[in-house]
């Protein structure tokens, strides 16, 4: 990552790094995916959520194909600039399509976090890119003090993000006052943005279309913020729990 890079993703929370992966490493992982989605591979744990997509989550808990790539060699410099720390591996979520997912900051539920958002596929208007708000990031981040993640009875998870915390943020999108920008990636090319960022799932023009990509969620190792027993995965390969209780 050059320094102006780095500039680049201080100033409007994202950035594209070309050609992490080489589209042999791509095809291989899809091919895992796909094999594990139609039973020609078995993997204990392996599990599929139909929300936001058909997805998988923190499958790198199980699944060694997975970790590899979340604590990737090629990604760690990058992600030790960008926090000025070492950085710890803590979530991932495997998109086998688009999530049209609304409008979010993802340290609403993973605070301090940044992510590296993997394709795996080209990823165009048809199968579904990401959309950013260029700059939120150093906008307002709607945290859980605003929005308690607590549901009212009979209330779904969904329902209280639907009925509270999506709303919430748009209303800091409004007020940010600019325009959303899609993000148009070929396979191998890795998207770094930050945990503030507003971002989402675009609309998808050819529904059914898949779109592998692997997004990989990293807090700093000085982080105390944390409030998961999940375990925090170094780049050297180890690991440890660390949260606040
Ligand atoms: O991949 C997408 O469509 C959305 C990803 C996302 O919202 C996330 O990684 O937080």
């Amino acid at each position: 990552m050059t320094p102006s890079q780095l500039n680049e993703y201080k100033q409007n929370g994202f950035v594209k790094l070309k050609e992490v992966f080489s589209k042999e490493e791509c095809d291989e992982v899809v091919q895992h995916m796909e094999d594990l989605h139609l039973g020609n591979k078995h993997l204990e744990g392996f599990f599929q959520q139909d929300k936001y997509g058909a997805r998988t989550f923190n499958q790198h808990l199980y699944d060694p194909v997975v970790l590899e790539l979340l604590i990737h060699p090629r990604l760690h410099t990058s992600l030790y600039k960008c926090f000025d720390d070492e950085p710890e591996g803590i979530q991932s979520m495997h998109f086998y399509e688009g999530s049209e997912h609304p409008l979010h900051q993802d340290q609403y539920y993973l605070p301090d976090c940044m992510s590296a958002w993997m394709a795996m596929v080209d990823v165009d208007e048809n199968n579904g890119a990401l959309i950013v708000q260029p700059g939120s990031n150093r906008g307002k981040l709607v945290t859980k003090n605003d929005v308690p993640m607590v549901m009212q009875p009979d209330e779904t998870y969904e329902q209280q993000q639907h009925n509270r915390y999506f709303p919430a943020v748009q209303e800091v999108f409004k007020e940010n006052d600019t325009d959303l920008v899609h993000v148009y990636v070929n396979a191998g090319d890795v998207v770094l943005f930050d945990g503030k960022l507003i971002h989402g799932g675009a609309q998808i023009k050819k529904p059914g279309t898949r779109r592998h990509a692997l997004a990989c969620h990293y807090i700093p190792y000085g982080s105390e913020n944390w409030e998961r027993d999940w375990p925090r995965f170094s780049f050297d390969g180890t690991k440890r729990i660390h949260y606040r209780k």
